[in-house]
């Protein structure tokens, strides 16, 4: 082998040498800067959805309590900008005392209506009741400040079935709806169980084109609605709407069906039911255990079957109760009635 070959062999190998070097240098740091993109990556992703949970709980922060809302020192100005989810709870004990105190400018029979403008509905809420002054207590505290916030012109009737025979809702609300007619020129109906209350003041408790459902998402069931065709809870009609329907069934006693029979009626006169959103319908309902005569009425299924048949005889057309005492004080009117028994 000559010298010159083995010096050009020498070189060779030595600029191989170096340009293996050179590339595992160049592998190596392209290697770092990619770590450091993807740890940049990771890391900015977990900012934005840090920043993104922010703005959930900010646009979802609770106010405090309907009245501590309506009767701070920020409801100045548009009382409708300060509407959204409410803290509902029922671990603290309210008084009518304070109720009263918080809501001064109710009127006799529970009664208010917006100071400064003409509301554009007459509503009466009529609430079947019995035994239940625990709950009244809880959605006088918890309603009187939202409906004055909605700036409705409003009147809160107590429907109280006198004696302890099963009891009635749907009758009872039958009964809600003619007595609040004889006292005031009322155009819409909400009828609310005793134990439920919004979480959001954006559910109007008001009447809109079509029959409303306003309970859509109740904790009871998880935030969800149970079934499409579930009536129970809170809804609104307006005067034109109940009439159509002969309004509610007189003959369901005791517990269930009676609303899937509203929602039949509804139906089969071509109504659709208006809803809020799952957000906007949120509401809880104070846990109780079923009460004392209204157990699950077996009749219930056989009747939801027949009431295209019997809508239009059974109604606020064959309608017949006794009213008992009627008492009228600032935060509600109670209607006690004798609506007869099974
Ligand atoms: C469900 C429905 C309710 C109705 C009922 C079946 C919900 C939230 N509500 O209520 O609208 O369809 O099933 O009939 O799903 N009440 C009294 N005293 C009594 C019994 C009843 O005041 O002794 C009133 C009270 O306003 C109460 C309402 O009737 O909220 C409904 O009765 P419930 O609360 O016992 O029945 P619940 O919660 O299963
Ligand atoms: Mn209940």
């Amino acid at each position: 082998m000559s010298n010159v070959n083995f010096n050009v062999l020498h070189r060779t190998c030595s600029l191989v040498v170096l340009l293996c070097c050179l590339h595992i240098f160049v592998t190596v740091i392209y290697y770092v800067k990619s770590l450091d993109f993807r740890q940049a990556f990771v890391e900015n992703q977990q900012r934005s959805h840090q920043l993104q949970r922010k703005l959930e709980e900010v646009l979802e922060e609770p106010k405090t309590s309907g009245a501590l809302v309506a009767n701070g020192s920020d409801t100045a100005g548009d009382p409708l900008e300060k509407l959204g989810p409410l803290r509902v709870e029922f671990s603290v004990p309210v008084s009518l005392d304070q109720v009263r105190k918080e809501n001064p400018d109710l009127q006799e029979g529970g009664r208010a209506k917006p100071k400064d403008c003409i509301a554009l509905q007459k509503v009466a809420i009529i609430i079947p009741f019995r035994k239940r002054d625990e709950h009244l207590k809880y959605w006088l505290y918890y309603l009187h400040p939202i409906l004055q916030r909605q700036q409705l012109d409003y009147g809160v009737y107590i429907i109280n079935q006198d004696g302890d025979e099963t009891f009635n809702r749907a009758k009872l609300l039958n009964v809600g709806f003619a007595e609040a007619l004889k006292e005031y020129d009322y155009e819409c109906f909400v009828f609310s169980d005793v134990d439920l209350i919004p979480m959001d003041d954006r559910n109007t408790y008001k009447c809109f084109s079509q029959p409303r459902h306003l309970s859509v998402s109740m904790d009871k069931f998880g935030f969800r609605l149970p079934y499409n065709q579930y009536f129970g809870g809170v809804s609104s009609m307006s005067k034109e709407q109940y009439l159509k329907i002969n309004g509610f069934p007189n003959n369901y006693w005791g517990w269930g069906g009676e609303d899937d029979d509203i929602f039949n009626r509804l139906s089969s006169k071509g109504m659709i039911i208006s809803r809020p959103s799952g957000v906007i319908g949120k509401c809880r309902m104070i846990r109780h255990q079923r009460d004392e005569q209204n157990d699950p009425n077996p009749q219930r299924f056989d009747r939801i079957a027949r009431t295209r048949q019997t809508m239009h005889s059974d109604g606020i057309n064959s309608l017949s109760y006794k009213v008992v005492t009627v008492e009228k004080n600032q935060l509600y009117t109670k209607i006690t009635v004798d609506i007869g028994k099974p």
